[in-house]
């Protein structure tokens, strides 16, 4: 592999892909039915399905008549095999214990949690709220619940109780799985706190169930927690896996769009799990004596798709790590790597740029000759970034799989394939959309942009991953999707093709915004603002930042007889954190009298953004008074 990928790295200009890559993606779009029947037959299907796929936009349906279901593919047809006592997941907490699940060990503790939730009266459709840290439990809720063809919605753990319960109640969730607590830097998080805050507003939760992780005193509710360990004890040992259509939900994952409301993107059975079998294997190369670490949390569709059902489906073994990426020195993850022989790794770009900042010499202490191939998930990868993960990680060795996708396509979309060929690679793009993707790069009015310019990214065709739906509001589905361009995927991104072809995302069009890898809505943050006493209006741009890729700046705008303060400014803080959670705290604040608004009232998001980055405002002619931009400038010179 080593001698291959070096004679394809420096990037040969005006090279694209003529091989097998080009063969498959071609062959994808002129036939689907034969090529991902080939695929979907390497998987269980108790019945087969009668056709591919049917519908027309907006709603498509994938492996039409089929019936299977994604924990037996991830769990039971490998017991069945040798791979049996293979370690299936690979645990490492953050206070630095070991745990190694096999095959066969998940598999019963999937089963007999299964069991406790058709005990619980958890039934095929109900949802199931996943609220937890990163410990194998969370992996053994997830495939539990689509065991018995119930619908789970993980929630990260970052998201405060108001943003649970506006998740738990937006789904109606029977049941939340939670742990008593987790750790976080050396400090002990109680998480059972939150839930309990949370569940004071959602009156659809019958039973939770805890997971003792850090054996706080906690408040236990008589006749609705239960402690995880006792309800397995009694649990019996084989459940009968629930066999479900193709199409029917096995997951709900709420993510942020343009509107205050968090979305729930749903995910079907067969076409997610065919989708995201295949890019496992295109994209990672996974094979047998792989160990794969992808860091992601599973509260984000990266720690669905490529920590839990992407390797499991494989057969492979995935690593999980529950704690901070640099504590308690900053080589923690190139010691997990060195320690476990992790050969597949996968990242966001802000993890990369803080180590960069670290410097290297964290890294010089490991041996990190294990890994074979790199991945890039979540934002942009600048050019310096990708370089430093080139040389310094991979060691110039290791082929860097930037992946363009999201919760929405469920699994990888554009992205280089070293499990097809490898095409020659340019640092920041995501090189070419895989086999079965027909992506285009378009104008406002729908027509292909030439060679280096900015347009919208859409996907003409349906992809077996796609989202069918956002839980309870399908007017939104079709708006935010498929009324920009009617027929076809309205992704959210900008992007560009270069001369070679070549895919270049450069950003969201619309108002969400990717902190530290996270993503948030921009209107979701205004409309917690807004709810606060003293606020009258507020308006929240991204900001580029050199680690997190954007960070947080709101203007605010206060309510008659408020005076800006110091304090006030920590309370505004401290509310985001408490209405959203701490992913979302701003990192700057800046009290105005007016917003800068076009003539109709539209906040011009635009000029908040130039002025923030020392930018041209470009066109104010449809500026309302120049005033306000004058004092954005003044507020935001005075802060620093
Ligand atoms: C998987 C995930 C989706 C948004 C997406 C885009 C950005 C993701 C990227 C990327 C540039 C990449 N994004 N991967 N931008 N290069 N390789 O992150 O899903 O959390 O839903 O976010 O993230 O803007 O539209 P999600």
């Amino acid at each position: 592999m080593a001698e291959e990928t070096k004679t394809v790295l420096p990037l040969a200009k005006g090279v694209v892909p003529t091989g097998k890559l080009h063969e498959m993606r071609k062959r994808a779009l002129e036939d689907p039915e034969g090529f991902w029947s080939e695929i979907a037959s390497e998987l269980y299907w108790k019945k087969g399905w009668d056709k591919v796929v049917e519908g027309e936009p907006p709603y498509f349906k994938w492996f039409v008549g089929g019936k299977t279901n994604l924990a037996y593919n991830a769990l039971d047809r490998h017991v069945k095999t040798w791979r049996k006592n293979k370690a299936a997941i690979i645990w490492e907490g953050e206070p630095g214990e070991t745990r190694v699940l096999t095959y066969y060990q998940l598999w019963k503790e999937v089963n007999k949690f299964a069991n406790v939730l058709r005990d619980l009266g958890v039934k095929k459709g109900d949802r199931v709220t996943i609220y937890m840290p990163m410990v194998p439990e969370a992996a053994i809720a997830m495939l539990a619940t689509v065991r018995i063809g119930a619908i789970h919605s993980v929630v990260f753990s970052g998201f405060s109780a108001k943003g649970l319960a506006e998740r738990i109640n937006d789904a109606q969730a029977k049941v939340v799985i939670t742990a008593d607590g987790m750790y976080r830097r050396g400090k002990k998080l109680n998480l059972k706190e939150i839930v309990d805050k949370a569940l004071q507003e959602t009156p659809s939760v019958e039973s939770v169930v805890v997971y003792n992780r850090l054996g706080l005193d906690i408040n236990m509710e008589e006749g609705r927690d239960y402690w995880w360990n006792d309800l397995m004890e009694g649990a019996e040992t084989y459940a009968e896996p629930e066999w479900v259509e193709s199409e029917h939900p096995s997951f709900i994952l709420y993510t942020s769009g343009t509107t205050g409301k968090p979305k729930g993107i749903i995910h079907d059975t067969a076409g997610y799990m065919v989708g995201v079998y295949a890019t496992m294997k295109w994209v990672f190369d996974i094979k047998d004596e792989d160990i794969h670490w992808c860091t992601a949390d599973v509260g984000w569709i990266t720690g669905h798709s490529y920590v839990v059902y992407g390797p499991l489906l494989h057969g492979a073994t995935t690593l999980m790590y529950e704690g901070a990426p640099d504590y308690p020195k900053p080589d923690r993850w190139w010691s997990i790597i060195e320690k476990y022989g992790v050969s597949i790794f996968c990242t966001a770009p802000t993890a990369i740029r803080m180590f960069m900042r670290y410097g290297e010499k964290w890294v010089e202490r490991h041996d990190l000759s294990s890994l074979r191939i790199l991945g890039s998930v979540g934002e942009p990868i600048n050019p310096e970034a990708w370089w430093w993960y080139f040389k310094h990680i991979g060691k110039e060795k290791c082929p860097i799989v930037d992946t363009w996708w999201q919760t929405e396509t469920g699994h990888i979309m554009i992205s280089p394939a070293p499990g097809i060929e490898l095409v020659p690679l340019k640092p920041g793009s995501a090189t070419f959309p895989l086999p079965g993707v027909d992506a285009d790069v378009v104008d406002d009015n729908g027509n292909p942009v030439p060679p280096n310019t900015r347009g919208y990214l859409v996907i003409k065709k349906p992809w077996p991953g796609m989202l069918h739906g956002v839980w309870g509001d399908p007017e939104r589905y079709k708006r935010t999707y498929w009324s920009k361009f009617p027929g076809w995927y309205f992704t959210g991104d900008y992007a560009m093709k270069d001369e070679d072809g070549y895919f270049w995302i450069l950003g969201r069009a619309d108002d969400v915004i990717k902190v530290a890898g996270h993503r948030l809505g921009t209107m979701e943050i205004e409309s917690a603002f807004v709810a606060h006493p003293a606020v009258a209006e507020a308006a929240v741009v991204g900001k580029p930042h050199p680690v997190k890729g954007e960070s947080i700046v709101a203007f605010i705008v206060l309510k008659e007889g408020q005076q800006p303060s110091d304090e006030l400014r920590e309370e505004l803080r401290k509310w985001i954190r408490e209405t959203i959670g701490p992913v979302a705290t701003p990192d700057e604040i800046h009290f105005v009298t007016k917003l800068p608004k076009t003539r109709s009232g539209k906040i011009m998001r635009r000029v908040l953004r130039a002025v923030i980055s020392g930018k041209e405002l470009g066109d104010l002619s449809t500026l309302e008074d120049e005033a306000s931009v004058e004092e954005v400038k003044r507020a935001v010179a005075q802060l620093r």
